[in-house]
């Protein structure tokens, strides 16, 4: 198994995921605050930025547009996603196998969500175990995209809830956690403990002001994490190549949220 390091999907051992499967996650109502974004080349366009390590997609949108930017950018392709028009218990059906990733599409790493606490919770943990299991045959990377929720979770950005999320990351065999930041560097350092040699990253959530947001990156970078896997408080900037730039600094450079708005 190639190291986790050595990976085109990790720079200096820090990841920075540009995730744009919010057409198929929330819908096209994602698009609305820059209207270009509708087309998928505008966002793989901003994913050449030297600090976007990889650029998550579901199936469709990597056929018909990652042929034009193989060179330039790296695929995470996300094995799993469902709509927001699914009103049932939190689930996602399983679009692309492994094999048609890498083999098809040329994808450089995989992306699976486990909604833990979910009613379907045991289906979804079957299928990533055949999608991690599938992913080291080929040698690519896991990212789990793991997110507590369903009917019995009150509150899924609860400290003990995240660090259970990335422990469930590591005892299920990723490589790379995506966890919801749980309010405090304090609070991320319990889930980056838990996770034990799985990197940890913060899922970007929806879009807030420059300050508060490098703030919360800069809090993950603190507690250990490993960076960000980020999709509108990118791309629903009408400058997202700024707030990648930033985003450069304090990932890779170790700057302080200040530092990043001020250079
Ligand atoms: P954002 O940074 O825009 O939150 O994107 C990250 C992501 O995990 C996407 O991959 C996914 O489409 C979306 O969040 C799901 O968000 P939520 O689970 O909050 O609906």
């Amino acid at each position: 198994m190639r190291p986790i390091d050595d990976s085109p999907i990790v720079r200096d051992g820090k990841v920075l995921i540009l995730a744009m499967d919010h057409g198929l996650e929330h819908g096209p109502v994602d698009f609305e605050p820059v209207p270009e974004t509708i087309d998928p080349s505008t966002v793989f366009d901003v994913a050449t930025h030297d600090a976007v390590t990889a650029m998550a997609v579901q199936k469709g949108v990597a056929e018909a547009y990652y042929p034009s930017y193989e060179d330039d950018v790296n695929l995470l392709m996300k094995l799993n996603g469902t709509s927001n028009l699914w009103m049932g218990e939190p689930d996602s059906a399983v679009n692309c196998s492994v094999d048609y990733a890498v083999e098809e599409c040329g994808a450089d790493a995989l992306g699976f969500t486990l909604y833990g606490g979910s009613n379907h919770e045991i289906e979804m943990a079957e299928e990533f175990r055949k999608a991690q299991e599938d992913a080291r045959e080929h040698d690519v990377p896991m990212v789990m995209w793991s997110y507590p929720r369903g009917q019995g979770l009150k509150n899924d950005r609860d400290p003990e809830t995240i660090a259970y999320a990335a422990r469930q990351a590591l005892e299920l065999g990723a490589d790379i956690a995506k966890v919801k930041y749980p309010g405090s560097p304090e609070n991320m350092e319990w889930a980056v403990d838990a996770a034990g040699k799985v990197k940890v990253v913060m899922s970007g959530g929806s879009k807030t002001d420059d300050y508060a947001f490098l703030k919360q990156v800069e809090g993950c970078m603190e507690a250990g994490g490993k960076g960000l896997a980020v999709g509108r408080n990118v791309w629903q900037r009408e400058n997202p190549r700024e707030i990648l730039d930033a985003l450069e600094a304090v990932i890779y450079e170790g700057a302080s949220a200040e530092e990043a708005l001020d250079r």
